[in-house]
């Protein structure tokens, strides 16, 4: 039984065209083409286009002003003078209102564009454009449509989002992410009637935006194995083992930090290890961050995962026998990712 793809054809319309690290302008790797390399890799399986829903859900995970600022920025970005002063025709902050200069004092809103990015883009290397917003808003879509998959009695269902999603705290985007679309399938598992739901993230990257989202709630758990961000690591700051969640939601996250180079036998081992915290947990739900970034091939992590290693991921997590929803995440070599989601896939629906 092949698991269901839900995706959107709107999701192809952010083109990132850069990243800005270190002040310099690199190409762009969460580029549409992702999109069709997974479909080309899971032709067979029953594909759904996602169905558009309300924002009610959306609005439970991000601050309105978060959501203001990306629906309206690049309209506001064009019909500024960017583009004519100095040839950028995406949103790229340069201005960050960090702790250090606010230094205890409360701040007065930026009235300058360029100025205001920052409030909300903790990185250079996330800018929006044209067709930004409409492919985060499908990918929301396409997270929400796979839960109403499971609703429908499905046991797992696959959702193709892209721009990924989590990196996204409730009120900041970057890392290449937008909307976090795994805490959108997660909260609305809760609200399908499950009392307590899992998110499992295996993308090479700590999710800090999924781990600021549910940090302080018991009734959805975090966990988490990554390239440790004390190698020096995106997203720098947080993904270290210590890190376990808040008031009552304390011990409810988990981080599971890797050396550079860790290869199949640890990695998956990491992601049994997760997956036993979850069925002890009582979950009855499960949301996969399925990034595949993991792999050895791939620019963006020094992890070494095989296919048969998002194989044996798969299992162990199918293992668990809970109802899911697996979140396309990051993953940026375009020749073998699609084959890695398959394998993954595969292992989940057959463990
Ligand atoms: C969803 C996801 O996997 N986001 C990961 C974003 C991490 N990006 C860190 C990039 C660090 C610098 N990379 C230099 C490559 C230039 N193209
Ligand atoms: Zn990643």
């Amino acid at each position: 039984m092949l698991t269901p793809v839900v995706w959107s054809p709107e999701t192809r319309r952010h083109l990132p065209r850069h990243e800005v690290w270190v002040g310099v302008p690199t190409p762009g790797t969460e580029v549409p083409e992702r999109v069709d390399v997974i479909l080309d890799a899971l032709a067979g399986h029953p594909l759904q286009e996602a169905a558009p829903h309300d924002d009610t859900v959306l609005e439970r995970i991000h601050d309105g002003a978060l959501l203001g600022f990306l629906r309206t920025a690049a309209d506001k970005w064009a019909a500024a003078p960017y583009e004519e002063l100095v040839g950028q025709d995406r949103v790229v902050p340069y201005f960050f209102p960090t702790a250090a200069l606010l230094a205890g004092m409360e701040p007065s809103p930026p009235a300058a564009l360029h100025a205001r990015a920052g409030q909300f883009c903790y990185d250079t290397m996330t800018l929006l454009g044209p067709g930004t917003w409409q492919a985060a808003r499908a990918a929301v879509d396409v997270a929400l449509t796979a839960v109403d998959l499971l609703a429908a009695g499905a046991p797992s269902a696959y959702a193709l989002c892209r721009p990924p999603g989590h990196h996204v705290t409730p009120l900041g985007y970057g890392g290449s992410c937008y909307l976090n679309n795994a805490a959108v399938a997660a909260e609305a598992l809760r609200d399908a009637g499950h009392e307590r739901v899992a998110v499992v993230d295996v993308d090479a990257h700590h999710g800090n935006g999924t781990q600021a989202v549910f940090w302080e709630r018991p009734d959805v758990l975090y966990g988490s194995l990554h390239v440790d961000p004390a190698a020096g690591w995106f997203p720098h700051l947080f993904g270290h083992a210590g890190e376990t969640g808040s008031g009552a939601g304390a011990g409810a996250t988990r981080n599971l930090p890797l050396a550079e180079g860790t290869g199949d036998g640890p990695w998956v081992e990491a992601v049994a290890d997760l997956a036993d915290w979850v069925a002890d947990a009582g979950c009855t739900a499960l949301v996969v961050s399925l990034g595949v970034d993991a792999a050895g091939d791939d620019p963006e992590s020094p992890l070494q995962v095989t296919a048969e290693g998002f194989r044996e991921a798969g299992r162990e997590l199918g293992g668990l026998g809970l109802p899911s929803v697996l979140v396309q995440e990051g993953g940026y070599h375009l020749a073998t990712m699609g084959g890695l989601v398959a394998a993954f896939l595969a292992g989940h629906a057959d463990p």
